[in-house]
């Protein structure tokens, strides 16, 4: 099971775990309280088992391809990685299938403590439009990952602070409803 824990905010190496002391972990209740949805599905065997289709069918994403990111896989490796992990939000879900290797999505709870999620393959999260949030490989260096839209994709970061576009305002209404 995915998981996921509060982070300190040491100057150590991003790939790092940067757990609390004593560590905080977070549940998935708390990951759904910020928007943020989560699901395992077998990277393997996701045609026969059938559950991405109907989440993507029921979410719309009609969109979708393949990121490799490593040293040997990805162009501009170095400066790709330092922009995913800018704090940025998007004006759209950002959907992630993990199909191979593994890293860290970070996003920022409600009181602006950042949250960080482990992810690796078979784990799909959903961030929600407005939502800050970064992402980093860990000290494996290498994920391969599904990237899910609805539509034409935009994959426009909005770097921090874009506090008075309509998606973030709209974000932090539905954190005051739930
Ligand atoms: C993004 O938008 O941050 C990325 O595509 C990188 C994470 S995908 C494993
Ligand atoms: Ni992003």
């Amino acid at each position: 099971m995915v998981k996921a824990w509060f982070m300190n905010d040491t100057d150590e190496d991003q790939k790092l775990e940067h757990h609390l002391d004593p560590v905080q972990m977070v549940d998935l209740d708390y990951l759904d309280e910020h928007g943020v949805k989560y699901w395992q599905i077998d990277a393997d065997n996701y045609k026969e088992e059938g559950l991405l289709d109907k989440i993507r069918k029921e979410r719309g994403y009609s969109y979708e391809d393949v990121i490799s990111i490593s040293k040997d896989k990805l162009p501009n490796y170095e400066e790709k990685i330092k922009s995913f992990f800018q704090e940025h939000l998007h004006t759209d879900e950002e959907i992630r299938f993990i199909l191979d290797g593994s890293g860290y999505f970070d996003f920022r709870d409600r009181q602006g403590r950042w949250v960080r999620i482990a992810m690796e393959k078979n784990d799909l999260i959903v961030l929600p439009a407005g939502i800050y949030h970064r992402f980093t490989l860990d000290t494996k260096n290498y994920i391969k990952a599904m990237r899910l839209f609805v539509g034409e994709p935009v994959w426009t970061a909005h770097y921090r602070p874009a506090d008075d576009l309509p998606c973030r305002r709209e974000y932090l209404r539905s954190l005051v409803k739930a």
